[in-house]
Formats: structure tokens, sequence, C-alpha cells
């Protein structure tokens, strides 16, 4: 089968995030509720910002928006993640930063599997945070036992699926039809069922050791469990919320509002508390799924995102009962970080893509270095820099380990690497580095646009 009458990947993620948005509407109405809200409020951003609409339409940004969403599923065991991981890469997504979520109580370890390159990025970024449940962190031995066993019999995904993705492997692509079988199969491994596969005294006991042990465990597959678009006005999306019929969190998570947004803020409504048939045909209760909004801001650099840390560890004593005054808070201490584009780019707190605006230059008084020649440019016009927007998850950064309530030895250097290499084994591939992926786009997009302007053929290029 020759190689052009494959379906892209792009496409593939496209149509699985759609779909996923479709099923996830239909279990979960109030989450349409929550689409419409965010379009509403992004309409009307945009229409009062025609700055931030150019901003947006020049960095590619803007066609991306109504279909932008990420969402979250927890798997029980590595067999579960080394497939997912093959079933995600059909659709061009890889598995980018190592979150150790035990240093913050709960007893499992993530990965965001996502697309990595700028122009894939910009057809759908879809991501979807994916746990991995840590069995060894149950102290109780006969009821790890118990949930070992459990996981051991079930198949979360279609044989069709495992088919489609074997064929994806094989040939290096799936045409058309397939694409679209593997869009539909796909998409049940994901489904909610209210049928759960356990007894109610086991998911008692399970639900007593920690509420997502039971979540994972006792039900037919990893349902998706929110899903969050995004907006570009996340405050007026807290606040309007209720006239939607919506109930918010308390406050808005993440940093506080700014010229320039950095990483992400967060907000979300509760989860639902749903009916289930427990096996025996008992019926109980389970909270799991709920809907999220997001705001996505520039990603950091290590030094920017220490810069975060620090701050948000010293918001920790602000009281988080009501959003106004917690906002008010954050942004004091917040002052401290620099907020418009230029600072944050000069002192690389910040990534940025470059551009090259204009007519080729070939001019003989070229600076000697890169970074010199790049300034110049900027100030002359001829190169623009459009921040990175972070493609990545709100960091379990000092914040929640500060929150802790494992023993602080458990959350030590050495095991926070012995448990990302543990999470690798189970994804059959390492784990990207989300500022190394972040910097080579910065770093590419300086070169790229420093040969456009200065007609310089690689060898002749200072070093
Ligand atoms: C993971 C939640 C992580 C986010 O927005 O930070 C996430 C989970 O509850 O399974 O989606
Ligand atoms: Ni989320």
């Amino acid at each position: 089968m020759p190689a052009h009458s494959f379906v892209s990947a792009a496409s593939i993620r496209d149509r699985f995030a759609s779909a996923m948005s479709t099923m996830y509407q239909n279990e979960v109405p109030q989450y349409g509720t929550l689409l419409k809200l965010v379009a509403d409020i992004n309409e009307r951003t945009l229409a009062d910002n025609p700055a931030l609409a150019r901003q947006m339409a020049a960095a590619n940004d803007l066609a991306r928006l109504s279909v932008e969403r990420h969402g979250a599923i927890r798997v029980g065991t590595a067999e579960e993640l080394g497939m997912l991981s093959r079933l995600f890469a059909v659709m061009g997504m890889a598995p980018v930063g190592y979150y150790d979520l035990a240093a913050a109580g709960v007893p499992v370890h993530s990965t965001a599997f996502r697309p990595i390159e700028t122009e894939t990025l910009a057809i759908n970024p879809f991501r979807l945070f994916t746990s991995l449940l840590r069995l060894d962190l149950i102290e109780d031995d006969n009821l790890r036992q118990r949930a070992a066993d459990i996981l051991a019999v079930r198949d979360i995904f279609t044989p069709r699926v495992r088919e489609l993705i074997a064929r994806f492997e094989a040939e290096g692509g799936l045409t058309e039809a397939e694409a679209d079988t593997f869009v539909a199969e796909a998409i049940e491994t994901f489904r909610w069922h209210e049928d759960a596969t356990v007894d109610y005294a086991t998911y008692e006991a399970l639900a007593s050791e920690h509420k997502l042990i039971a979540d994972v465990v006792c039900f037919r597959g990893p349902h998706i469990n929110h899903l969050t678009p995004r907006t570009l006005d996340i405050d007026a999306a807290q606040a309007a919320m209720p006239e939607y019929g919506i109930t918010p969190k308390a406050v808005i998570e993440g940093p506080p509002r700014r010229d320039v947004p950095i990483l992400l803020r967060q907000t979300s409504f509760k989860a639902l508390e749903e009916s289930i048939r427990f096996a025996g045909d008992t019926e109980g209760r389970h909270t799991a799924r709920f809907g999220e909004i997001e705001q996505r801001g520039v990603a950091l650099t290590p030094d920017g995102r220490a810069l975060y840390d620090r701050l948000l560890t010293a918001a920790q004593t602000y009281k988080r009962d009501a959003n106004d005054d917690y906002q008010a808070a954050l942004h004091g201490i917040f002052e401290e970080f620099p907020d418009d584009l230029d600072t944050l780019r000069r002192r690389e707190l910040a990534y940025f893509r470059y551009q090259a605006a204009g007519e080729s230059l070939i001019d003989a008084s070229a600076p000697a270095d890169d970074d010199s020649a790049i300034e110049a440019l900027l100030a002359s016009g001829h190169v623009v820099a459009h921040p990175i927007v972070y493609e990545d998850f709100l960091p379990v950064s000092a914040a929640g380990i500060f929150q802790s309530n494992l023993g602080s030895d458990e959350a030590g250097e050495g095991t926070a690497a012995a448990s990302q290499q543990e999470l690798e084994a189970a994804l059959g591939q390492p784990i990207i580095d989300p500022f190394a992926l972040y910097a080579r786009i910065e770093a590419d997009s300086k070169r790229a646009a420093l040969d456009m302007l200065m007609g310089l053929a690689p060898q002749n290029r200072p070093a």
C-alpha cells in the first residue's frame, strides 16, 4: 500500500478527540454546557481584544482553539499502559513529562501523551494525562494481592483495536476506513460502565485505602474522568459558571491573572455522584467524573519554573475558600514575576519561537554570534518572537509536595528516578523531558530565522 493513502496521525488524533468529546457530552451532559460557556467566553474575549486575536493568528494558534482539550485516565497495570502507549503512537502522541503523584499522597505516577512538533500541535494538540496505579503503595498485603488479581483478568482493549494497532506498526499507517474503525474501537476503552466488576465489599475495602484505587480497579476499563477545553479568560469563565447552572470549585488553581499568562490556570466543576451496580446486584455510589476548564500561557524555562514554584509555595498559607481573596493575595506575591514578554525573554524565564518577518537581509556587518544577531533583528523588526504555549500540565510543584502526607523519605531523589524508570519500562519508551522539547523548538526556530534572513549556509554560520 503506498504511503500517500495513509491518514495522517494528526487527522486520526483530531477524529479521536472529537469522538471522545461527543461521547463525554453524552455521558456527562454538564460537560456540553461547559463547552458552550467556553465557546461564548472565547468569542467575546477575541472580539473585545483584537490585539490578542492578531497575536494568536500570527502564531498560528487560533485554529486549534475550538478543538483544544485535554483528558485524564488511570490504568491498573504495566501491560495496560504499554498497550496504551502503542495506541497513542497511532495518533502521533508520545509520553512527555514525569509526574510523581506519590509525593502528593496519591498512589499513582503519570505522564501525558501528546503531540510534540509545532506544526502538528497547531492542528490539534489533544493530550491525555495518563496515570498508572502503584499497587506497591498499598500497604495491606491481602488487599494488594486482591487488586492485582482483579486487574489481571480484565482486558481494556477490543480485539479489533489490537489488530489495527499491529497493522499500523507493520504497515506504517492506516487507511481511511481503518482510521475510522480505529477511532470507534479505541473510544470503547474509555467508555463509562455503571456496572462494577466487583462486589460492594471489595469496592469499599479498596476505597478505604484510597478512593482512586477503587476507581482504577473496580471497573471494566479506564473511563475518561474529565475533559478540559481551553479558555482565553478563565476569570470570566469562573464568574459565568453559575449563570450556566454549573457550580465551580472554590478557587482557580495555578498562577494568578497576569498581562502575560504563564503555564496554565485551571478550574472545574465538582465530580458527579453516580449510581453503580455492584456484583451481586447491590446499588452503590461512586464519584469520579467531572469537567474542567483551563487557560494556557507561555512555557517557562527551568529558571522561570523555579521562580513559579517558589512563589506558589509562599502562597500555601493563603486561605482558599473565596476566589477573589485568594487571587488578590496570589497577585501580590507574583509581583516579583516579570509580566511583559520582553523581560521574560531577555531574562530567559520563558520560551519563545522566533520567526523571520520580511525580506531576506544580507548584512555584511552582521553581529558575530547568533544571539546578538537575533537581538538586532528583533530590534529592526525583521524577526518576531512568539511566546511558546505551555502544552503540559500544572506542575506537581513544591506546592503539591508541600502538602504531602507521605513520609518525606519516600519522595527522595533516588526513589523518584527509579520510579520514572519503572514507568518508562511499562511504557516501552523513554519519557520526553518537556523542558528539552521547548528548548529545542526555541533553538530550531532561531536557527531557521537566522538562516532565512542572513542567507548564510550552515557551514558559514558563526559558531
Ligand atoms: C489526573 C488529573 C490531572 C490535570 O488537569 O492536571 C489533570 C487524574 O485525576 O486522573 O488532568
Ligand atoms: Ni485535567
